[in-house]
């Protein structure tokens, strides 16, 4: 009856995170598991709030900072939407960043941890959370980790089903200080996507197998130096993931490369600046832009050395941040 009827409405808010061991590859780009495993921290600040409807509606309609998302991108919503859309309803989503996205900063991650928890939750599922990770996965392989709060593991699991390959918590946000620094070097051309990216450095890469390895090496590592909050340890592997990662996007054929010239000018001040005796260390994801790693202590000084520095467009700070939360 009338009474009966329920609004089939929610919202969410998730946060962006950057990986410190990367993930770089998918094993089935269908349910997009991935190649390994990999490691991450959850970023304070960095916010998507997104709400969804379900109704009896023609057709789902999607919209990111007030403005109509059409065609593959809604395509990929809508598709995503099937996974948990009761019947034949359709969805109406608003989503909103809180970060600029000219900052070239990843909104996959945060968009599809925040969507998959609305949409769960709106459509009447009661997900766990390893569920809810999955389900995220399914959207952008990132946003599993931002299911999550503090420092993330995403397992690569075993299965062919995907039901394995999930994040958790390996400690909570409170547990260590740290700070993000992002360099922002340009606001300029879009770069290959991510998913393009490691799609033709697994294809063409001859490195490819051994960034692979590198993984496989550094998982154990990075989650001790995670645990005992060993700063130089963490520095040390999770520099080398990155350029692992960029070495083997730079050897496929033809060459991926995101780095511009300012890229490689930070990297080399991060260096001087350690040399300098400050605690920092840098990390680039799939665009040209350098996060600066570094305790809350050193902050101020890592900040003043970058803030007015010719390579530098802009600068954001964040600290760990909580996972995906219901509002
Ligand atoms: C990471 N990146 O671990 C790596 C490092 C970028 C460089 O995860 O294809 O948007 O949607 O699963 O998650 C960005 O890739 O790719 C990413 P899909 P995603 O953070």
């Amino acid at each position: 009856g009338l009474g009966d009827e329920v609004v089939m409405r929610a919202s969410a808010l998730a946060r962006s995170n950057i990986a410190l061991v990367k993930y770089w590859g998918k094993r089935d780009a269908t349910l997009n598991l991935p190649a390994a495993g990999s490691i991450s921290m959850t970023l304070d600040g960095l916010e998507t709030r997104t709400t969804v409807e379900f109704g009896p509606w023609e057709r789902d309609s999607v919209f990111i900072n007030d403005e109509a998302l059409e065609g593959k991108g809604l395509a990929k919503i809508s598709k995503f939407l099937d996974l948990v859309r009761p019947g034949t309803l359709c969805a109406d989503v608003r989503s909103t960043n809180s970060f600029p996205t000219a900052a070239g900063l990843a909104s996959s991650a945060s968009g599809f941890a925040a969507l998959a928890l609305a949409a769960s939750q709106a459509a009447g599922l009661e997900l766990t959370p390893q569920e809810l990770s999955v389900l995220a996965r399914r959207g952008s392989g990132s946003a599993a980790r931002s299911i999550v709060g503090g420092f993330a593991i995403w397992h690569e699991g075993q299965k062919s089903d995907g039901t394995d390959s999930f994040a958790e918590e390996l400690v909570p946000a409170e547990h260590w200080d740290l700070r993000c620094v992002v360099l922002v070097t340009r606001k300029g051309p879009k770069d290959v996507p991510s998913t393009e990216g490691m799609n033709h450095t697994m294809e063409t890469s001859p490195f490819y197998a051994e960034w692979l390895n590198t993984v496989r090496r550094d998982m154990d590592g990075a989650k001790e130096a995670v645990f005992e909050k060993d700063f130089v340890r963490l520095a040390e592997i999770s520099e080398g993931s990155c350029l692992a990662m960029h070495a083997s996007a730079m050897a496929a054929r033809p060459a991926v490369i995101y780095w511009n010239a300012r890229t490689l000018e930070l990297i080399h001040e991060v260096r001087r600046l350690r040399v300098q005796g400050k605690a920092c260390f840098f990390t680039i994801d799939a665009g040209p832009h350098v996060k600066v790693f570094t305790t809350a202590e050193d902050l101020d000084g890592v900040k003043a050395y970058f803030q007015d520095h010719p390579s530098v467009e802009d600068l954001l700070v964040a600290k760990p941040g909580q996972g995906a939360e219901l509002l």
